[in-house]
């Protein structure tokens, strides 16, 4: 029951979530998830990792007029294991779409999975017909790359999430490149918080978005449990000019798993949030993976997320990373 004393929920699901599955595919496959978004000509544009019954990931490209409905998705994928690539022979995941006006085209940052563990790879793409691969950018185990939309001081930024330590946990980390091809760095931004609920794990969701605050940024937190993960999301925002420097993040998580379709699937507990997309009158609609079978959506707006985190604690304090 709500009262004065439950907190509206900012991202509000869409009735009818799960948005896309297994079963609208033109083809055979196991499940839809975690995809990247972008408007194309005001069409929505997703790029879903779809996992094959061989267990193998590949991307592909679904269009819908209103983002929501009628899904238009293409026959064959957008971008499969490039079979020279031994490091990606396990399939390819998780794609984060950045516009990058600067190129005219988009930028595709997405986990190569093989026998060395993950690492992640780049593309570009101007019409989601076709791509340009520009190679694997951070060796394994690295993996949740997503780039800034444009340069900051010069360079390309990347947020990824390096596995550094042996202990089991691992945080989002910043590299910077000129060119796309060279990378300096990386340097850590935002840690997993021991104790609560991202304490194991945490990862950058869609790429961030620009605001007069800060970058806005939509993350994934992982906390292990005695019965399994449970995958959540949180905010946070990062200094528009010194991409290292987080200046607030949320100490609750803004959704997790709660409806059947987050519970239960392949990996149950699982909200995974890979894009979003920015109207013009403010909405904001998330797109995540749900218990790695299926594509739901939810919606906000800029300004509530900034209302929340900008009174989130600020973060500074621990040195600009948290
Ligand atoms: C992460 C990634 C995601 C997946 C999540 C939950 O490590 O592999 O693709 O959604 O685990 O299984």
């Amino acid at each position: 029951m709500s009262s004065p004393l439950h907190r509206a929920e900012i991202l509000r699901r869409l009735a009818n979530n799960p948005i896309l599955s297994a079963r609208d595919w033109p083809y055979t496959v196991n499940s839809v998830m975690n995809a990247g978004a972008t408007l194309v000509d005001g069409q929505t544009v997703l790029l879903c990792r779809v996992e094959d019954r061989r267990g193998f990931s590949h991307l592909s490209v679904a269009r819908s007029d209103d983002g929501i409905s009628k899904w238009r998705i293409d026959p064959k994928p957008f971008l499969s294991p490039s079979p020279s690539h031994a490091a990606e022979s396990w399939g390819v995941e998780d794609p984060r779409v950045s516009r990058v006006d600067e190129l005219g085209a988009w930028v595709v940052c997405y986990t190569s999975y093989g026998p060395t563990g993950p690492s992640v790879s780049i593309a570009l793409t101007t019409d989601f017909r076709t791509h340009t691969p520009l190679g694997m950018i951070c060796s394994p185990e690295d993996k949740n790359a997503a780039l800034l939309p444009r340069r900051v001081d010069g360079t390309f930024v990347l947020y990824h999430r390096p596995r550094t330590v042996t202990d089991g946990h691992a945080d989002i980390w910043v590299s910077r490149s000129p060119d796309l091809k060279s990378w300096m760095g990386p340097h850590p931004v935002l840690a997993a918080r021991p104790g609560m609920w991202d304490s194991d794990r945490v990862g950058m969701g869609p790429p961030p978005m620009e605001t007069p605050d800060g970058w806005l940024c939509l993350y994934h937190g992982v906390r292990v449990t005695v019965s399994g993960q449970i995958y959540r999301m949180g905010l946070a925002l990062i200094d528009l000019e010194d991409p290292t420097r987080v200046l607030r993040r949320t100490d609750e998580w803004v959704m997790g798993p709660s409806e059947p379709y987050e519970l239960a699937g392949d990996v149950p507990n699982v909200v995974f949030p890979c894009g979003w997309v920015q109207h013009d009158n403010g909405l904001v609609r998330v797109y995540y993976g749900a218990a790695d079978t299926a594509i739901a959506a939810a919606d906000t707006t800029v300004d509530e997320m900034l209302d929340l985190v900008t009174s989130s604690p600020d973060a500074t304090a621990a040195g600009g990373q948290r």
